[in-house]
C-alpha cells in the first residue's frame, strides 16, 4: 500500500496529540508547523514535528476486522457487531450493552456513537477516557458557571502579568503553549508553578510551590480568605454576577484560618504562601491554568472550585489576562464534551435533568428509545463489566487495560466480557488482546473531522493520505452498525459534514440563548465550506451582516447560563483523603507523562526518535529515600502497591519530595514487563466527577537485585521478545532504536546463555566472548553478512557499553562489517557515547552538550548556535537550561536564557 499522497501541495491539518490543537501543514513526506493557525503559529514540538515517523505502517494494523482472531469482511464483522447488541438488548435489556469512547475520537465520531448509543439502543451507558482526565474540571465548571464551558482563551496566558499554574507540566504535556507563555515573559510578569515535583514547567516560575500532594483545596481556600480579609475583593462584580461568597468564605476559613495553618497543611512556608498570596492579590491580570495535578484528585471537582472561587471573587473571568484556564489534554477533549460523551450528559452540553431536554433530543433524533438517566462512570462501567451485568462493551480509540486505574481487575473484566469489541488503528495493543470483534479504524491522515482544542476552538482535520484497503473511519463504522440494527434513516451519513451539520443544528435547537455552547451559525456550511473551513472559536453566531462572528472570551459581563444568570462560589471543604501512605506502604505515588511519548504509545512508540529522550521505564526517587530503602542509582527497583507492581529504572533527584515517588503512565505490556503506572493507582474516584485519583497512588520500594544485565540487539522488525527469553527474565523493556530494535534485559538467576541461544536462534553465535569471573557474556549472530542478534551481558548495568554504534551496523551489510569484532566490543573506538539525547528534533545528546560548555559555550544561545539544540521547536530548552546550570560555573559564565 502506498503512503504517498497525490500531490506534493501539503493538506492543512491538526497534530492528533495534546489538547493545544495545533496547525500542521502535511505531506506524506513529512510535515511542518502551519504558520496561519491560531493556536500554534507555525510551532511544533517534538511529537508534532516526529507526525510522519508516527503514522502506522501496514505491519502494525489489521487489514481487515477479525471475529475470534479470524479475518473476516466488513460486511461479516458488522453483522456480528449488530447481532452482538440485538442479542443482549433482547435477552438483557439495553443497559447490557456500553460504550467506552475517548477524546481522540474526531467530534463527528463521537457525535454518531452517542447518538447510536444513548438514543437508538437506548443504553446510558456511554462513558469515555475524558472520565480520567477532565471530568473534574467539567463538573467544576458546571457547579460555577451552570454549564461546561472554559472562560478564557491562549492569549490570556500570554497577557496575564501574574500566570499561576496549579498541576500542569506544560513544558512536556503542553510544549507549544508553554513556549507561547514563555515568550511573553517580560518584566513584572510573574509565574508561580504549584506542583509536588520540581519539573521542566518550574523553570519559569518565579515561585515554585512545591506542596504536598493533594492540599490545593487548602491552598485556595486560604488565598479565598486572604483576599476577602485584605479586601481585595470586586465587590461590584460579586454583586451583580454571583452567588455563594458567604458560604465558600465560610467553608474557606474553617480549613484555613490564617497563612500558618495553610503553610503547615500544604508543607510549605508561611513566606511562599503570602508571597503568592499577595502577588495574587495586587494582580488583576492573573490567569490560573490547571490540569491533572488538579483534576485526577480525590477531590478533583473541589480543587477546581477552589481555584475558581478565587477567580469569581475577584472578577477575574473571561478578561483578556484574567480568567481561571482549564488545560485541556486530548485533541479533542472538548469535543466529545460537546457532543455529550460522558455518561452523565445528554448531548449537545444538555444534561438528563435539564427541563425539556429528554424530549427535545428524542424529537429531534426522531426516536421512541432515548436513554432514561445517567449511565455508569468509566470505572463504575469497568465494575459493571466485571460483575457480568455489561454484555457487550465497545472499546473506540482508548486503551483501558493500560489507562484505567487497578489495571489488573479492568483485564479480569475483559477477560469475562461476553461480547468485547475494539475499534483502534493500531491491531496489537494491551486492550486489543482482549477483542472478540476487532475492527481496524482509520487513524490520523486518513480521516476527516474536526476536533476543538482547550480554548474552545474548532478546527478541522483533514486527510492527506488515502484511506488503507479494509480500514475505516470510526463515524462510518459506527453508521453502518447502526444501520444494521435497523436505524437505516438516522444513520444515513455520507460523509462527516452531514454529521457536523446536524450537530450544529442540535446546538441551536431549541436553545434561546440557555446553552452557551452554540455552532448553529455552521449548521449550513456547504460541503465546500466544511472542507475549507477555518479555525473558529465557540460560541459562533451570525453576526448582523450575515458573517460568522467566534467568541474568544465568556462571562465578563456575567450572563452565566444558571437559572438566575449568576455564577456560583462553592464551599469547599478540605476533608477528603484518599489512599494516604502507612507502615506497609510508605511511599506516594505520583504518575505523569514524559516530554517525548503519547499515552500508551501505540504510535509515538513507533519512532526511534521519540524514544532517545526517555529509554527505559523509570522510578524518580528522592536521594534520601534511595538511602533508606538501599537503592543504587540507575539500578533496577520494584514499588508495590495494593494491587499491582512497577518495575523501573532508578533515577536519583531532588525534584521529587521526601517518601514520594514519579512513574510515568506510558510503558505498558507491549514496551515493558511490568512497567503499568495504572497498577499503582486504586479505583478510587473523586464522588462528584468520578475520576480516579491517578496522581495519588501508594507503594513500597526495594531494589530488584539482579544477577545479570543484558542488551539484546534484534532487527528492526522483529516487536516482541523470543518466547524462550520472555519467560526466563525478571525484566524487560523495548527500544524502537533507528536500525533495531533493542532490549533491556535482567534476571535475579543465572542464565543459561548458551542454551537460550539455541532456543531462540537455533545455533552457536557466529562471534563468542565469554568471561565467567565477571560475569560478561557477549556474542554475536550473523546471517551471511547481515546482523542477526548481538546480545550484550554484564553483572551490572554501569559496565554496559551503549548501543548507537552497534544499532548502526543493523544498516550495513558486507565489507563494512569486516570489523565484526568490534561488535564484542560493541563500538570502535572513535564514536563516543552520546549519553541522554536531550534534543530529539537534532539528536543531540547530554555529552555532546557538556563538552560544548566545557569548550566555552556558556549560554543556551551559544550552546544552539554551535550544536542548533532548542532551536527548532524548543521543547528540550528547559534540560539544556539544566544543564548549564549544572556544569560547574566559569567566569563570565551566563546561563540566563534571555541573557
Ligand atoms: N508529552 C505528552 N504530552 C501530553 C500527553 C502525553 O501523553 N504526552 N497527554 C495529554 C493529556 S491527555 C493530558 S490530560 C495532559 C496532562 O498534562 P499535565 O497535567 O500537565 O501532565 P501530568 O504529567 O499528567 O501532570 C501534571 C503535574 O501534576 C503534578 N501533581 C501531582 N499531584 C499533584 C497535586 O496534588 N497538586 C498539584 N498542584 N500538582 C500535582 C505532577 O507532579 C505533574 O507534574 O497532557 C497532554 N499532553
Ligand atoms: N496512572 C495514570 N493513569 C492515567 C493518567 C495518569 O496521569 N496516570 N492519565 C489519564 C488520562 S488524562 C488519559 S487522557 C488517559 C489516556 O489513556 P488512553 O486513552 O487509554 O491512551 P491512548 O494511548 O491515547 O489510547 C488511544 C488508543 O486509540 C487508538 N487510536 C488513535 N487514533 C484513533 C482513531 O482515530 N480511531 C480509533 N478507533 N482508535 C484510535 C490508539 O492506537 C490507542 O490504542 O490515561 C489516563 N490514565
Ligand atoms: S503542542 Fe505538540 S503535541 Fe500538542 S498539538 Fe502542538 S505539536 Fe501537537
Ligand atoms: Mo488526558
Amino acid at each position: 500500500m502506498s503512503r504517498q499522497s497525490n500531490t506534493s501541495i501539503p493538506t492543512a491539518t491538526t497534530c492528533p496529540y495534546c489538547g493545544v490543537g495545533c496547525g500542521v501543514l502535511a505531506r506524506a513526506e513529512g510535515v511542518e508547523g502551519d504558520r496561519q493557525h491560531p493556536a500554534n503559529q507555525g510551532r511544533l514540538c517534538v511529537k508534532g514535528s516526529a507526525l510522519h515517523e508516527t503514522l502506522v505502517p501496514a505491519g502494525e494494523r489489521g487489514f481487515s476486522p477479525k471475529v475470534d482472531g479470524r479475518d473476516v469482511s466488513w460486511a461479516e464483522a458488522i453483522d456480528r457487531v449488530a447481532s452482538a447488541i440485538n442479542g443482549a438488548v433482547r435477552e438483557h435489556g439495553p443497559g447490557s450493552v456500553a460504550l467506552y469512547l475517548s477524546g481522540q475520537l474526531l467530534t463527528e465520531d463521537y457525535y454518531v456513537a452517542n447518538k447510536l448509543a444513548k438514543g437508538f439502543i437506548g443504553t446510558p451507558h456511554v462513558d469515555t477516557n475524558s472520565r480520567l482526565c477532565m471530568s473534574s474540571a467539567v463538573a467544576a465548571h458546571k457547579r460555577a458557571f451552570g454549564e461546561d464551558c472554559v472562560p478564557g482563551c491562549y492569549e490570556d496566558l500570554e497577557l496575564a502579568d501574574l500566570l499561576v499554574l496549579a498541576g500542569s507540566n506544560a513544558a512536556w504535556a503542553h510544549p507549544v503553549l508553554y513556549q507561547r507563555m514563555k515568550a511573553a515573559q517580560r518584566d513584572g510578569r510573574k509565574v508561580v508553578v504549584i506542583d509536588p515535583r520540581e519539573t521542566a514547567t518550574s523553570e519559569l516560575g518565579d515561585l515554585h510551590l512545591k506542596l504536598r500532594p493533594g492540599t490545593d483545596t487548602l491552598l485556595f481556600n486560604g488565598l479565598l480568605v486572604w483576599l476577602h480579609d485584605r479586601k481585595a475583593l470586586d465587590a461590584s462584580y460579586l454583586k451583580q454576577h454571583c452567588t455563594g461568597l458567604e458560604n465558600a468564605l465560610k467553608a474557606a476559613r474553617q480549613s484555613a484560618p490564617d497563612t500558618r495553618a495553610v503553610a503547615r497543611g500544604c508543607d510549605l512556608t508561611v513566606a511562599d504562601v503570602e508571597t503568592f498570596y499577595r502577588w495574587f492579590a495586587e494582580t488583576g491580570r492573573t490567569v490560573t491554568a490547571f490540569s491533572q495535578g488538579i483534576n485526577q484528585s480525590i477531590a478533583g471537582t473541589d480543587k477546581g472550585n477552589a481555584i475558581i472561587n478565587c477567580h469569581l471573587a475577584t472578577g477575574r473571568v473571561g478578561k483578556p489576562g484574567a480568567s481561571p484556564f482549564s488545560l485541556t489534554g486530548q485533541p479533542n477533549a472538548m469535543g466529545g464534551r460537546e457532543v455529550g460523551g460522558l455518561a452523565n450528559t445528554l448531548a449537545a452540553h444538555m444534561e438528563y435533568d435539564t427541563p425539556g431536554a429528554r424530549q427535545l433530543m428524542a424529537e429531534f433524533w426522531q426516536t421512541d428509545q432515548l436513554a432514561g438517566g445517567p449511565g455508569l462512570k468509566a470505572v463504575d462501567l469497568f465494575e459493571a463489566v466485571h460483575r457480568g451485568d455489561i454484555k457487550v462493551l465497545w472499546v473506540m480509540g482508548t486503551n483501558p487495560a493500560v489507562s484505567l486505574p487497578d489495571n489488573a481487575r479492568v483485564r479480569e473484566a475483559l477477560a469475562r466480557c461476553d461480547t468485547v469489541i475494539v475499534s483502534d488503528c493500531v491491531s496489537a495493543t494491551d486492550t486489543t488482546a482482549f477483542a472478540d470483534i476487532l475492527l481496524p479504524a482509520a487513524g490520523w491522515g486518513e480521516k476527516d473531522g474536526t476536533v476543538t482544542n482547550s480554548e474552545r476552538r474548532i478546527s478541522r482535520q483533514r486527510r492527506f493520505l488515502p484511506l488503507p484497503a479494509g480500514v475505516k473511519p470510526d463515524w462510518q463504522i459506527i453508521s453502518e452498525v447502526g444501520q444494521a440494527l435497523g436505524y437505516v434513516q438516522a444513520f444515513d451519513y455520507r460523509k462527516p459534514a452531514d454529521i457536523f451539520r446536524e450537530h450544529a443544528t442540535l446546538s441551536g435547537y431549541r436553545n434561546d440563548g440557555a446553552r452557551v455552547f452554540n455552532i448553529a451559525a455552521l449548521a449550513q456550511l456547504s460541503d465546500v465550506d466544511y472542507e475549507q473551513m477555518n479555525p473558529v472559536q465557540w460560541p459562533v453566531t451570525s453576526g448582523e451582516t450575515g458573517h460568522v462572528q467566534q467568541t474568544p472570551r465568556l462571562f465578563s459581563e456575567g450572563g452565566f447560563p444558571t437559572p438566575g444568570g449568576r455564577a456560583r462560589l462553592v464551599p469547599v471543604s478540605t476533608q477528603a483523603a484518599g489512599q494516604q501512605p502507612g507502615q506497609r506502604y510508605p511511599l506516594v505515588v505520583n504518575s505523569g507523562r514524559i516530554r517525548d511519548q503519547w499515552h500508551t504509545m501505540t504510535r509515538t512508540g513507533l519512532a526511534s526518535k521519540l524514544f532517545a529522550h526517555r529509554d527505559e521505564p523509570f522510578i524518580d526517587v528522592h536521594p534520601a529515600d534511595i538511602t533508606d530503602a538501599g537503592l543504587v542509582e540507575g539500578g533496577l527497583a520494584m514499588l508495590t502497591g495494593p494491587s499491582g507492581q512497577f518495575v523501573g529504572r532508578v533515577r536519583s533527584t531532588s525534584n521529587q519530595r521526601r517518601g514520594e515517588v514519579f512513574v510515568p503512565i506510558h510503558w505498558n505490556g507491549q514496551f515493558a514487563s511490568s512497567a503499568l503506572a495504572s497498577e499503582l493507582i486504586a479505583p478510587t474516584v473523586d464522588p462528584i466527577s468520578g475520576q480516579p485519583e491517578s496522581k495519588h497512588g501508594i507503594a513500597a520500594i526495594k531494589p530488584l537485585t539482579a544477577e545479570w544485565q543484558a542488551r539484546l540487539l534484534l532487527p528492526k522488525h522483529q516487536t516482541v521478545l523470543p518466547t524462550p527469553m520472555n519467560a526466563s527474565f525478571d525484566y524487560w523493556s523495548r527500544q524502537v532504536l533507528p536500525n533495531s530494535t533493542g532490549w533491556w534485559l535482567a534476571g535475579r538467576h543465572r542464565a543459561d546463555w548458551t542454551e537460550l541461544g539455541w532456543q531462540c536462534f537455533g545455533r552457536e553465535p557466529d562471534l563468542l566472548m565469554e568471561d565467567g569471573a565477571s560475569g560478561r557474556y557477549r556474542a554475536v549472530w550473523l546471517n551471511e553478512d547481515q546482523l542477526e542478534a548481538v546480545l550484550m551481558v554484564e553483572s551490572e548495568a554501569g559496565a554496559m557499553p551503549g548501543v548507537e554504534w552497534l544499532d548502526q551496523c543493523f544498516a550495513e551489510t558486507g565489507q563494512e562489517l569486516e570489523h565484526r569484532w568490534s561488535l564484542l566490543a560493541a563500538g570502535s573506538a572513535d564514536i563516543e557515547p552520546a549519553g541522554a539525547l536531550v534534543c530529539s528534533c537534532f539528536q543531540v545528546g547530554e555529552n555532546a552538550i557538556l563538552r560544548a560548555i566545557e569548550e566555552g559555550c556558556h549560554s543556551v544561545e551559544a550552546l544552539s548556535n554551535t550544536l542548533k539544540c532548542g532551536s527548532n521547536c524548543g521543547s528540550c530548552l528547559p534540560e539544556v537550561q539544566a544543564l548549564l546550570a549544572s556544569a560547574p560555573a566559569q567566569e563570565g559564565q551566563q546561563t540566563g536564557l534571555s541573557a
